[in-house]
């Protein structure tokens, strides 16, 4: 799927932009299982609006921004559970973590049209800092996304200044890195994005007349290891490729609510 050149780029990048990894059939059955997830959350009445608060837009604004997240999608559907472990997905992963990859969680993230609401950069290491820093993430495209509907945006290379101080520990100063700043990156339905924990990332607000949906799943080398127990969610750990060689170290437990 992908080439020696382009797993050299995302050690110098921290991301690289793989096109094609799902066709369109199958994007197709993530979009229903999206518009699934939503509907029942309406009708079970847990249908939060998951929009990002902070200083980083002024607040009329921000009161206007809608963001539809759900976190353990591939516990709300099988498609999802399929692309997790899609073979074009674990020849990406293998080479650009090793070959033993585990899942360490899923969600969806669906801006809305006209007020699609905007991530400020941030790190997702203070979320769920690890040993090793192999943690990376892989957004799969459910839309067209570019600038308008709000694309995903890197700032190349920042992986490697480590961990930066984020403000209340969510966000970058957004003085020091407007979102704008970071390269967009276009995408087309089916293409996904990987990248670092370190790497710098956000997104602006969908101004556009269409949807931007994306889902995504967090990924990290079997043998490392949460520096703190903190980012708990369903499947973590999950053998995606490979063997776990520490299967011993850790014992989920559960509590039926
Ligand atoms: O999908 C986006 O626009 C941003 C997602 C993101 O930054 C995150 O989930 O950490």
């Amino acid at each position: 799927m992908i080439t020696q050149k382009d797993v050299e780029f995302y050690k110098d990048n921290g991301y690289l932009l793989v096109k094609g990894v799902f066709n369109q059939q199958e994007v197709e059955e993530m979009r229903k299982a999206v518009e699934g997830i939503i509907a029942r959350a309406a009708q079970s009445k847990a249908d939060y609006n998951s929009a990002w608060q902070g200083d980083f837009i002024p607040a009329e604004e921000l009161k206007k921004l809608v963001l539809k997240g759900f976190h353990d999608v591939h516990y709300h559907d099988a498609s999802f559970m399929r692309a997790v472990i899609h073979p074009h997905m674990t020849a990406v992963l293998t080479q650009i973590i090793g070959p033993n990859v585990q899942l360490h969680h899923s969600k969806m993230l669906v801006k809305p049209p006209e007020n699609g609401a905007a991530f400020p950069m941030h790190q997702d290491y203070p979320y769920f800092p690890h040993e090793k820093h192999t943690m990376l993430a892989a957004s799969v495209h459910l839309d067209h996304a570019d600038e308008e509907n709000g694309c995903l945006r890197v700032i190349p290379g920042s992986h490697r200044v480590g961990s930066l101080p984020h403000v209340g520990s969510y966000y970058l100063n957004h003085k020091e890195y407007p979102i704008k700043e970071g390269t967009p990156c276009v995408a087309e339905a089916g293409d996904v994005l990987f990248f670092n924990y370190l790497t710098i990332h956000g997104s602006e607000t969908n101004r556009s007349s269409r949807t931007r949906r994306n889902v995504l799943f967090q990924y990290r080398e079997a043998s490392d290891f949460p520096v703190e127990n903190t980012h708990f969610d369903w499947g973590m750990g999950l053998m995606v490729s490979g063997e776990n060689p520490n299967f011993t170290k850790v014992k989920p437990e559960f509590k039926i609510i």
